[in-house]
């Protein structure tokens, strides 16, 4: 009886454990401008590649070292493309908790070629604004420049480091320059930056970290994870039956 009550935990942990159904992992490290105030420590841009490690972003800013104009982040690769399929497909898993949050915005991009993310591949790509569920109410584009942490609340969707357990975002959120939606069916590049440069008083500077971006797998995937739970289950009853 003790293999089957194993078997039966195993199966209800499956189906109620969403981390069960963890998807692959951004695996290919791109891009990474540190910016200002980043957190000490937690400037090795390879730690987002596994899960545990954190990377911090720094202030919306722009990098001393080239003047783009651009503000600093991170861009992460998926060496396989993350299809966009029905509903969520990213999750983007920083360090925040209740009360806690330091919104960075997301984009995305494909990878034209047809393959996966390599090291240098975004530089011919466009990226895509995930657009914030408060993104009407803002005073300007965050890709344009730093925006004040007072726009925000921990309920906004489509930021990374705001809600406890990860950020989960959609493809179907993107939105060109302009503001207009574009559609994307899939991405290989995960762009975050900062929102702000807003000072948190004793507490610094908000500065988003990230700790890895996952791709949610698909509705079938999912079903066949858990038929094959049950199938376990079914099976290690019959064992023990049959004993
Ligand atoms: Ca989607
Ligand atoms: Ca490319
Ligand atoms: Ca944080």
């Amino acid at each position: 009886m003790l293999f089957d009550r194993r078997i039966l935990l195993v199966a209800v942990v499956m189906v109620f454990t969403p981390v069960m159904f963890a998807g692959p992992i951004a695996d290919v490290m791109c891009n990474y401008e540190e910016g200002l105030h980043a957190n000490t420590g937690y400037t090795d841009p390879s730690k987002a590649l596994s899960i545990g490690g954190l990377v911090s972003l720094g202030t919306w800013s722009d990098n001393p070292a080239n003047g783009d104009g651009d503000p600093v982040g991170i861009i992460l690769g998926f060496s396989t493309p993350v299809p966009n399929v029905s509903g969520n497909d990213l999750n983007v898993v920083g360090n925040p908790f209740t009360g806690w949050y330091e919104p960075g915005f997301v984009e995305v991009a494909r990878e034209t070629s047809g393959g996966g993310a390599t090291e240098d591949g975004w530089r011919d790509e466009t990226f895509y604004l995930l657009k914030g569920s408060n993104y009407d109410g803002l005073p300007n584009d965050p890709r344009d420049a730093a925006i004040a942490m007072s726009y925000f609340s921990q309920a906004d969707l489509g930021y990374a480091d705001v809600a406890p357990g990860g950020d989960l975002m959609n493809i179907d959120w993107a939105i060109d320059a302009s503001g207009s939606p574009v559609s994307l069916v899939d991405i290989a590049y995960v762009r975050v930056r900062t929102v702000t440069d807003d000072s948190a008083g004793v507490f610094g500077y908000y500065t988003t970290e990230i700790n890895y971006v996952e791709a949610i797998p698909e509705p079938a995937t999912i079903s066949l994870l858990v038929l094959g739970g049950v199938a376990m289950f079914r099976r290690g009853r019959k064992e023990c039956q049959e004993k």
